[in-house]
């Protein structure tokens, strides 16, 4: 294992916890002295730690850290697994850095923060892309710090998964932070507005599901409940509310302007599918 940061720390001490031998290695050796004193064996290099076992799992910052420090090292014949957040390019081109090198290759997105790891409970889990031979020789070991997900041969779509599942976060968190911004000072107790939003947005969610039927049909009216035109009409009743609440309405005016754009085109029976054809460029 390669990267002990705050997510490889939580990797290692749940394989540690289920009884797997483990060697590690991180650039800054403090970070890796807990781990010594409970058992793990740490190497001074990343050569060293590679050279320990067939599976090699990095998560360190970034691909640019994954470079630098897989360079010194001999892959011939490795498993490399890469849990380091990565745009699908990178995966993509690292996968075939990592076959040039005569090992094997799998990408890895996790969707869960480091306290999530080795609490089945939590729900978190990784999306894995790359060879799915190597994904089903290690299922096993890869499972024990969170939930598998495989997402396909191609090595860049563990990332893709990752980066669209956090960017559909991004805008939940934006439209929270709107809320929160509106009703800031008023007399209502934010902790009660908390559990409002959290079941308005659970409600909410399962609507993913009919878009996806719309885009896989293209027929974007198919069961739409709330037309785009009634959307849009209700448009000047919240920008006015931020207004006078004293609110910058810049978290959802990018939102309203594409579904201005959508509905100038003449998709009024339409529900809010085709402001993703809007963003294609
Ligand atoms: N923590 C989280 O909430 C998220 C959850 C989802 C997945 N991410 C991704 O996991 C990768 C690692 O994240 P992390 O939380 O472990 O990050 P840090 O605690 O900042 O640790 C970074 C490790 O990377 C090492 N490192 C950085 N640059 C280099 C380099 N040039 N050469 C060698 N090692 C490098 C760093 O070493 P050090 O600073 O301790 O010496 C840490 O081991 C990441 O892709 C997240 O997006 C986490």
């Amino acid at each position: 294992m390669l990267g002990l940061g705050a997510m490889g720390t939580a990797l290692a001490r749940a394989w540690l916890a289920a009884g797997h031998p483990l060697t590690v290695w991180n650039r800054t050796p403090a970070r890796a002295a807990a781990l010594d004193a409970e058992g793990v064996r740490v190497t001074d290099s990343a050569a060293k730690a590679v050279a320990a076992n067939t599976l090699v799992v990095v998560c360190l910052l970034d691909d640019a850290a994954v470079e630098e420090v897989l360079a010194g090292t001999d892959l011939t014949g490795k498993d490399l697994v890469n849990l380091t957040t990565s745009t699908p390019v990178q995966a993509r081109a690292r996968a075939e850095w990592t076959r040039e090198r005569g090992a094997r290759y799998l990408d890895g997105g996790i969707m869960a923060v480091p306290p999530m790891i080795g609490v089945p409970e939590a729900g978190g889990y990784a999306f894995y892309s790359g060879s799915r031979q190597l994904f089903e020789r290690h299922q096993e070991t890869l499972s024990v710090p969170t939930g598998t997900t495989y997402v396909g041969e191609d090595a860049g779509f563990a990332a893709l998964h990752d980066v669209a599942l956090l960017s559909a976060m991004y805008g939940m968190f934006a439209g929270a932070a709107h809320a929160f911004a509106l009703i800031r000072r008023e007399d209502i107790d934010p902790t009660s507005l908390a559990p409002l939003l959290a079941d308005w947005l659970v409600a909410m969610a399962p609507a993913v599901h009919q878009t996806a039927d719309q885009l896989r049909s293209g027929d974007y009216t198919t069961g739409v409940v709330s037309t785009l035109a009634m959307q849009v009409a209700g448009m000047p009743t919240f920008l006015r509310t931020a207004e006078q609440q004293g609110v910058s309405p810049e978290l959802l005016s990018p939102y309203f302007a594409l579904m201005r754009r959508r509905l100038a085109e003449g998709s009024g029976e339409e529900d809010l599918t085709g402001t993703i054809d809007l963003l294609l460029r």
